[in-house]
């Protein structure tokens, strides 16, 4: 494509209802979206950062400043270029993945917007629709949790995760267990979690879960190998894996049984896919994960979530389960617990200019 410039904006999307992990919790999510300017059209991303660094080390205004004053301008530099040599532009640049991520994207989706080609086809898509997995945040009280998820196996969503954190999780977990049988379950820590939970973690192994994600730091890679030989409940990493060279040094050191595939934390769709083929490689079973997306983002996980390598149930549920109201025309639905594959050039969505215009509270434009 031939970039023109960028816009950015940060919007605040209100949340149906307040989602709580062992971090915080939030109502409203802050998120950049991302809008390349080319001379065939426009191409749509979204930087999935937070508003704090509670998550990762980057937030919103982390990826606001290297996005507008290195990122952008190192792409404008280039004029054209095709998607795949976005990373080789942004190499230079250390870290920032997810601000990266989000560039990426609306490149990419100009580029195949202009080629009449869909992002499932680009990366490789194998079915057209994919299973839809919740991720359930911490609630009142293991009766509210038991609620909310019967609440989301009467949508029919066909994977349970629930977030736990110290002093929330073998008693949530065994409620919720207890409460609805046999479906398939899985918790995420979000690095609540040291070796000196140990016992904590291996009481898990009596619910029979899929997994347990991300129970300790980010850079703990060696102790999760340790843990690993501890439980029996197999261990999937999320936060740690930031990039392919991660993943491939968490495999092999025996950190992780399972990885969660997020485009935004590896530094973008190409990466998420190396990491993919690397998993299928190894034998690994790997799932698509989520940041609260809106409808351009969930339609760029769909797509991914729809390769060969993705076994398990992934986070890319419907947009109602986080907002009343999406920024796309076509926001990703519940049909019989799967979500479909979006068809149409690119993302394959296309964005409510009017909704979008409300709900943003920032806004810039880099011109080549
Ligand atoms: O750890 O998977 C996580 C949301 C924000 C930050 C981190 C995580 C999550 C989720 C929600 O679990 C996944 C989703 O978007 O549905
Ligand atoms: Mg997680």
């Amino acid at each position: 494509v031939s970039l023109d410039g960028f816009e950015l904006r940060v919007l605040h999307l209100p949340l149906v209802s307040p989602f709580t992990t062992s971090f915080g919790t939030e109502t409203v999510r802050e998120v950049i979206v991302v809008r390349a300017l080319t001379a065939d059209g426009d191409g749509w991303g979204e930087i999935v950062t937070g508003a704090a660094p509670l998550y990762s080390s980057e937030y919103t205004q982390s990826a606001w400043d290297v996005a507008t004053r290195f990122l952008a301008p190192a792409l404008l530099g280039r004029g054209r270029l095709a998607p795949h040599e976005v990373p080789s532009v942004f190499a230079p640049f250390i870290g920032h993945r997810m601000a990266k991520a989000g560039l990426e994207l609306a490149v990419v989706d100009a580029a195949l917007r202009a080629d009449g080609r869909s992002m499932g086809d680009y990366l490789g898509a194998a079915v057209d629709r994919v299973p839809s997995g919740v991720s359930v945040g911490v609630q009142r009280d293991p009766a509210a949790l038991v609620d909310a998820v019967g609440g989301y196996l009467a949508e029919g969503y066909l994977r349970i995760k629930i977030k736990i954190k110290p002093g929330r999780d073998v008693a949530d977990t065994a409620a919720v267990r207890e409460a609805f049988g046999e479906v398939p379950l899985q918790v995420d820590a979000n690095s609540a979690y040291t070796l000196a939970d140990i016992d904590t973690l291996a009481a898990l192994d009596a619910f029979d879960l899929l997994l347990i994600e991300q129970p300790l730091q980010e850079d703990d890679l060696v102790d999760h190998a340790v843990l690993a030989e501890r439980v029996d409940t197999p261990i999937c990493l999320d936060e740690s894996i930031v990039s392919a060279k991660a993943a491939g040094d968490a495999l092999a050191l025996a950190a992780a049984s399972v990885i969660n595939i997020k485009a935004g934390r590896v530094g973008g769709y190409l990466e998420a896919v190396r990491i993919h083929d690397l998993c299928v490689a190894a034998g690994v079973p790997v799932w698509c994960g989520g940041m609260l997306e809106t409808g351009i983002g969930r339609a760029a996980n769909a797509a991914l979530a729809a390769l060969p390598g993705f076994t398990l149930p992934g986070d890319v549920s419907a947009a109602s389960r986080f907002y009343h109201r999406d920024i796309v025309t076509e926001p990703a639905v519940l049909e019989d617990g799967h979500v479909r594959v979006p068809t149409g050039p690119g993302l394959g969505v296309d964005i409510d200019r009017a909704f979008l215009d409300e709900v943003t509270v920032e806004r810039v434009e880099i011109r080549r």
